[in-house]
């Protein structure tokens, strides 16, 4: 199959060509979120109960946080870099695009006779053979209990339990513009399968790490307000991160406490890497932030955002103010 869609094929056609295919790889973006690695997983009970030969991918080799230990599958999980075997199809979850996938599994991905997306980025253009996208879908988890239906498995108790943490993740526990109809729907249909809210949400966010808290505390001391309080714009450097003895998946609560100030519309946050500063935004009104991202070749959803500046951190966080600028206080969107 050399043809790339332009348009979306039907979550039931994905079912039928992994229901023909036994050997088959499921990856995730880089810094992986709670919608990626719960989509991943919960795909792969459903594969598994089908007997079919299943490797679950890390896009980056980053250890990932405690927070997800408890999705079953999780011990399965492994760095892309450190995959030396081949597959017949190779099912990206969660994943825009080859940048999102990272070297390690596009190298992974090339090898695949059939490749296959599920995803709820809107994209201007498809990379693989099968392509399902639905920027309307609150999270890819919601498309990949979709996909699983098609396929006759029983909606185990496990399955659901990784499709509602990313569902959860994804709408800020059910608190973002996302968090629809649909979305509680969904979520009613895992919960009934078995997915036990209290317990998901006590796992994945009660086990805040001691670093990430210090590092709240640097995110909060460099915290400077722009554009009248619209926005709070932050940033840790590798100092910071040092003295915490943070791991990358500390700082992913720090955006959140930015944006939950009385007044800010729209947070930004940005970390220091050495070679390249890695910024987010998330807004909590109507600001597109994966317009603002775009500016800097990153993107995202509208409410939440990422981008890479190859600068040093101080001229960094002077160009992400000026663009900010721009859409407030000047109101050039
Ligand atoms: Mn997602």
């Amino acid at each position: 199959m050399a043809v790339t869609p332009q348009t979306n094929t039907t979550l039931n056609e994905i079912a039928e060509a992994l229901l023909k295919h036994d050997r088959i790889c499921i990856c995730g973006h880089v810094s992986p979120d709670g919608d990626c690695i719960g989509s991943q997983l919960a795909l792969r009970c459903a594969l598994a109960q089908l007997g079919k030969e299943v490797v679950v991918l890390l896009a980056s080799a980053d250890k990932l946080g405690v927070s997800f230990e408890f999705l079953p599958g999780f011990e399965e999980l492994i760095p892309a870099a450190s995959f030396e075997g081949t597959c017949d199809v190779f099912v990206q979850v969660d994943v825009p695009n080859a940048r999102r996938l990272g070297e390690d599994a596009s190298k992974i991905r090339q090898s695949a006779s059939l490749t296959i997306t599920i995803d709820h980025h809107a994209v201007d253009e498809r990379e693989t053979h099968l392509s399902y996208t639905d920027p309307d879908a609150a999270s890819t988890s919601m498309l990949v209990w979709e996909t699983i239906k098609h396929l006759g498995v029983d909606l185990t108790k496990d399955i659901a339990t990784c499709a509602y943490t990313g569902l959860m993740t994804d709408t800020g526990r059910f608190q973002y513009q996302n968090a629809d109809l649909r979305a509680f729907r969904a979520a009613c249909e895992m919960v009934e399968a078995g997915a036990d809210p209290a317990f998901i949400s006590a796992e994945f966010f009660q086990r805040a790490t001691l670093a990430s808290i210090q590092l709240e505390a640097a995110a909060i001391s460099n915290m400077r307000f722009i554009c009248d309080g619209c926005v709070a714009l932050s940033f840790i450097t590798q100092d910071e991160m040092k003295r915490a003895g943070a791991v990358k998946s500390d700082c992913e609560q720090l955006i959140n406490t930015l944006r939950s100030i009385d007044g800010v519309k729209v947070a930004a946050m940005l970390r220091d890497e050495g070679k390249q500063v890695r910024g987010s935004f998330r807004s909590k009104d109507t600001t597109d932030v994966s317009a603002i991202a775009k500016r800097f070749g990153g993107g995202g959803h509208k409410a939440a955002a990422g981008f890479t500046l190859y600068e040093p951190l101080d001229k960094a966080v002077r160009m992400v103010e000026k663009a900010l600028c721009q859409v407030f206080c000047e109101g050039n969107n």
